[in-house]
């Protein structure tokens, strides 16, 4: 079979060379997929590496199927999104085409179809090994590691498999994670392009905006500060203003300031300077 290439890494660079234990994470990518982005940022946590694929209609089927069996070093989990129903059959072609291509490692799905219909999938689709149910990114985590230790993975709160006999298996579900506690989704290969074209979309759509630019903050670069002004200079004609992100009680970002010893003043207002000095010059000339 002729296979049209999809280079690993098309939706942005990769956490790395892939040396290690990495899981496949095949979904639409229309815009973003916050879905398979949240996982990819739990799984890099757990020390997983993955690979985002998107798949967004039939003619991506082929690159996918050739990037996934052609790896230098197959991935440990192929986790495909089962998230949209009518999006199912594509997703599970893909399964099959793995199987009669030799992939012989953990196929896995997740989303809401999936996870209304795990039974149903699971019975009627054996190139599937699990399901994840409901919010994954523990979840998958648990299965990854699993695998990777050879461990058994059918009672791990939110999995669906099938058991020797071949019925289907449903562990009990588990508590949604904290959302405060999740990393932030893994956003590669998000760019300004990217934030250019949604810009002009939203104006095709006749949305208008208005923006509050926090071009200043802790970590501030001076790159940082020049595509935000690359921004400001492609959309000047749109009503936005520019400050510093500020140390406000509570924050997460305060925790971690009072954590560097990087601030002054007490809790009614803390102060700060930003990490690097020249954009600590720049910042003193443009605001204060
Ligand atoms: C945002 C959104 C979109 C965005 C997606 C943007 C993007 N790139 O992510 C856009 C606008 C493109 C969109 C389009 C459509 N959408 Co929509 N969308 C949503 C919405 C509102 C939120 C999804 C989301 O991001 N949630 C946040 C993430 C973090 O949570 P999550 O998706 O639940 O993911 C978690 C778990 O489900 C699981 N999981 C999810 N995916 C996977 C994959 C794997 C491998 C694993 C292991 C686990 C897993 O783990 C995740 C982390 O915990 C949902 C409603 C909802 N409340 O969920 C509808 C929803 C998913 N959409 C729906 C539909 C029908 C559509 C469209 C078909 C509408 C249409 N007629 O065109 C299209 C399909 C587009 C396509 N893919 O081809 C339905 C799906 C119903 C179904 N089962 O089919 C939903 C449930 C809304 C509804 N109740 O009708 N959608």
């Amino acid at each position: 079979m002729g296979r049209t290439r999809c280079k690993l890494s098309e939706s942005g660079a990769s956490h790395a060379d892939l040396d290690g234990d990495w899981v496949a994470l095949v979904g639409p990518e229309i815009e973003e997929n916050l879905s398979l982005r949240y996982l990819a940022s739990s799984l890099l946590s757990a020390g997983f590496q993955s690979e985002l694929l998107p798949l967004n209609g039939p003619k991506d089927l082929r690159p996918v199927l050739g990037a996934l069996l052609e790896a230098a070093r197959p991935p440990l989990i192929i986790a495909v999104s089962l998230s949209f129903q009518w999006r199912a059959m594509d997703f599970l072609e893909l399964a099959a085409s793995l199987r009669e291509g030799g992939y012989a490692g953990h196929l896995t799905g997740g989303g809401h179809f999936g996870t209304f219909c795990c039974q149903e999938s699971l019975g009627d689709f054996p190139e599937l090994d699990s399901i994840c149910r409901q919010e994954a990114e523990e979840t998958l985590v648990e299965l990854a590691r699993a695998v990777k230790n050879g461990e058994p993975f059918h009672r791990i709160p939110g999995v669906a498999t099938r058991r020797p006999r071949r019925e289907v298996f449903q562990a009990p579900l588990r508590p949604p994670p904290e959302i405060d506690r999740l990393p932030w989704p893994d956003r590669r290969g998000i760019r300004q392009p990217q934030n250019h074209k949604a810009m002009l979309l939203l104006e095709e759509l006749a949305v208008f905006v208005c923006f509050n630019l926090m071009i200043f903050d802790p970590d501030t670069t001076v790159e940082s500060l020049e595509e935000n002004f690359r921004f400001m200079e492609t959309f000047g004609h749109v009503p936005f203003n520019f400050g510093r992100v500020e140390l406000y009680a509570g924050t997460p970002l305060l925790r971690r300031m009072q954590k560097e010893r990087r601030c002054r003043g007490d809790y009614m207002a803390w102060d700060y300077s930003l990490g690097n000095p020249t954009m600590e010059r720049v910042f003193k000339l443009a605001i204060r």
